[in-house]
């Protein structure tokens, strides 16, 4: 059990639930436009600076999920390996390379835009995308993959697996009602961009 769990946060594995994963032996291959590619082992991320991000995974199947993401911001990661002032954008891939899904750089280096291996203190399970995870709060979250064993630095953009599938590219999170996790799955109503606050009725 986990916390998100106890929410009844919806698991989603469009390509298959990748089933029990090596959290201790985790790596995430970093490649592309950047001066120092190089491979994140799970002790390396631990060792870098962590940030704590108090935010929402929502969902364009209308769920909101809102916790203390944890994990290694995908700014240091691009400082780390020196990427090029070419690159544009940054392609997440998930393990078993079937699901990928890709940012702007604008985002991707956001101050909440994390490689995520924690939600309230806890590490992420398989179900909910651990050891490690894209957590992108200012889009849908089919822009936070799940189980993320590679990064690819690109200088274009290119559909992942929903967008590819009738996803909007931009993943721009729209007003509407969600379903408020954190309140039993309550309807709840929401501006455009990242969910902060909810409107009141
Ligand atoms: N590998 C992988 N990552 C994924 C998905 C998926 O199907 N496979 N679904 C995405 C979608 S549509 C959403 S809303 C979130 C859901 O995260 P959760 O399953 O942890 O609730 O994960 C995203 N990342
Ligand atoms: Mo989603």
């Amino acid at each position: 059990m986990s916390r998100l769990k106890d929410l009844n946060t919806p698991v989603f594995w469009a390509e298959g639930h990748p089933g029990s994963l090596d959290r201790e032996g985790w790596e995430i291959n970093v490649t592309g436009l950047c001066e120092a590619p190089r491979t994140f082992a799970w002790k390396d991320l631990l060792s870098m600076p962590k940030t704590v991000a108090d935010a929402r995974l929502t969902s364009v199947t209308r769920f909101s999920v809102r916790g203390r993401w944890a994990g290694v911001r995908v700014s240091d990661i691009l400082k780390e390996v020196r990427a090029t002032p070419a690159v544009t954008h940054v392609r997440f891939w998930s393990v078993r390379s079937v699901y990928d899904t890709s940012i702007p750089v604008g985002t991707a280096i956001r101050e909440r835009t994390l490689l995520a291996y924690e939600f309230d203190g806890e590490y992420l399970e398989e179900d909910y995308g651990g050891p490690v995870r894209a957590f992108v709060p200012y889009l849908w979250g089919y822009k936070s993959a799940k189980s993320v064993v590679r990064i690819e630095l690109m200088d274009h953009y290119l559909s992942g697996y929903w967008e590819k599938r009738g996803y909007t590219d931009e993943a721009y999170i729209e007003a509407g009602l969600v379903r408020d996790m954190n309140e039993g799955g309550r309807a709840r109503r929401i501006a455009d961009g990242e969910v902060i606050d909810f409107i009141s009725e």
